[in-house]
């Protein structure tokens, strides 16, 4: 590790090129880049480099590349799965965009933004409202998660039941490659067929094909009219059948659902200051519907109503509150939001981030809630998610009077468990935090054979030396 006030020929290069203020050493500065928010992954830098535009990035890969640097892409540092934290052996620079953050252009005709990967998911929310517009995206994390991490790691979230995920919204791209050649793909075409679709390839990569700097994404309307209801449901099988119920009575309209064990939503009221419960009684199963149109007087909360009624006459609802002002719906989506924080707060907890078909989320539920149980008594199963696209987060948190280190170190354990039931229901062991580096031991078992062969050669056609987020998505060869 480089003494910060040494002088070091490769550091004095990057300072000329990004200015001496924007190459940090001292411990001080660097520490918060080096460190997940999960405290899973601490690793080690000669230096944080914070270039202020794409061609000042593309100067510094040029340089790394020169002398065979390794880089680690940065945006908010939001990951899951130890994405963004450089290995501790202390070589690896971190390359931070959140200078990068201008949006450059919106077009409400064209229903595009353009936006640097250093933005905030919420400030390209922003603006597109501020427009008129939505950019459908939205994730826990949004306030701090940048765009270019999001693009990089697919992220899906609360909405991908109706707009899909990040790589369903990128239109085009651009992107600095590992020698520090930039590729302006930032197309604005809703139709563009001309040979392999490269943005593609960019996006959910992690950062180790290349460094995405700005993007062109897809706004869609604003809703004029939304519902919002929280409901206990009678079991898993209830909640798909509520939500199948949504799907024939007006597919279009379902903005988000999600469904949270009572365990779940047992943590967050008890360890998150101001959040309620808008029912009579605590349920085992619930579930939070979100609809919402562009469409002006749809009636939808007269739907939402139909709908409920119907189910709780069927015995699937056992009881619902429906949102009378922007203020309940905030304070619901509060009690799906908070999971992360209440677990986190619980102790140690391990994350199995994994989708299913979405028909096959009850039998994951049951299934993976067995196994775990049998696997460790007294363990706290707390699934919720996004059961609208198949995607729950079947997190498992310690039992309270155990270690946590050694529930932590039962890690592997607890994953390759839940993930032998995802592996019989023709789910995948990661749906939206991606790969990083918690579940690279995973990729030989679960993409294997030709599927690895292809990505392996994807990465060495693109970063032949392996400078970009070593140690990331694949499993070393
Ligand atoms: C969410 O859906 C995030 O809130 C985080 O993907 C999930 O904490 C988690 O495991
Ligand atoms: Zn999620």
């Amino acid at each position: 590790m480089p003494d910060p006030n040494s002088p070091d020929p490769v550091l004095d290069q990057l300072r000329a090129i990004v200015g001496p203020a924007w190459v940090m050493t001292a411990p001080g500065e660097t520490v918060g880049y080096l460190e997940d928010w999960r405290r899973l992954y601490r690793g080690r830098t000669p230096a944080v480099v914070r270039p202020g535009n794409t061609d000042e990035l593309s100067r510094v890969m040029a340089v790394c590349h020169c002398h065979g640097i390794a880089v680690v892409p940065q945006g908010g540092n939001t990951s899951m799965v130890g994405g963004a934290i450089p290995s501790d052996a202390g070589d690896q620079m971190v390359i931070s965009l959140s200078r990068l953050n201008r949006v450059r252009a919106i077009d409400p005709v064209d229903m595009t933004m353009t936006v640097e990967a250093g933005v905030t998911l919420r400030a390209a929310q922003e603006t597109a409202s501020a427009h008129g517009g939505l950019l459908p995206l939205s994730i826990g994390s949004e306030g701090s998660a940048q765009i270019g991490g999001v693009l990089s790691t697919n992220a899906g979230g609360n909405n991908t039941v109706r707009y899909g995920n990040a790589r369903d919204l990128v239109l085009g791209l651009e992107v600095v490659l590992a020698d520090g050649q930039v590729w302006n793909g930032l197309r604005r075409l809703r139709k563009d067929n001309t040979g392999y679709c490269l943005r593609q390839l960019f996006v959910g990569a992690e950062g180790t094909l290349g460094i995405i700097t700005a993007a062109v994404l897809k706004i869609v309307a604003r809703p004029r009219e939304t519902a919002v209801a929280f409901c206990a449901v009678a079991s898993p099988e209830a909640a798909l059948a509520v939500f199948a119920r949504f799907q024939a009575h007006d597919p279009a309209a379902i903005q988000a659902f999600e469904y949270m064990s009572g365990l779940g939503v047992d943590l967050v009221l008890r360890l998150v200051e101001g959040t309620i419960l808008p029912l009579a009684a605590r349920a085992d199963h619930y579930v939070l519907i979100e609809l919402a149109t562009p469409r002006p007087n749809a009636g939808l909360r007269q739907s939402l109503e139909d709908v409920l009624e119907a189910a709780m006459a069927d015995g699937e609802v056992i009881d619902a509150a429906i949102a009378e002002s922007e203020a309940q719906i905030r304070a619901i989506w509060r009690l799906r939001e908070e999971h992360t924080e209440s677990q986190k707060r619980a102790g140690a907890s391990v994350k199995n981030d994994v989708s299913v078909p979405v028909s096959s989320v009850p039998a994951l539920i049951r299934g993976a809630t067995a196994a775990c149980e049998a696997l460790l008594p007294g363990i706290l199963v707390a699934p919720f998610g996004h059961m609208g696209d198949g995607n729950i987060h079947f997190n498992l948190v310690q039992p309270p009077d155990m270690a946590a280190a050694d529930f932590a170190a039962l890690d592997h354990a607890i994953m390759d468990t839940v993930a032998e039931i995802v592996r019989t229901l023709d789910g995948s062991f990661s749906a939206e935090h991606g790969i990083g580096q918690l579940k690279t031991y995973m990729m030989a078992d679960w993409r294997g054979g030709a599927e690895l062969m292809m990505m392996q050669k994807v990465k060495q056609a693109l970063d032949p030396a392996g400078l970009l987020n070593p140690g990331k998505v694949l499993p070393k060869s």
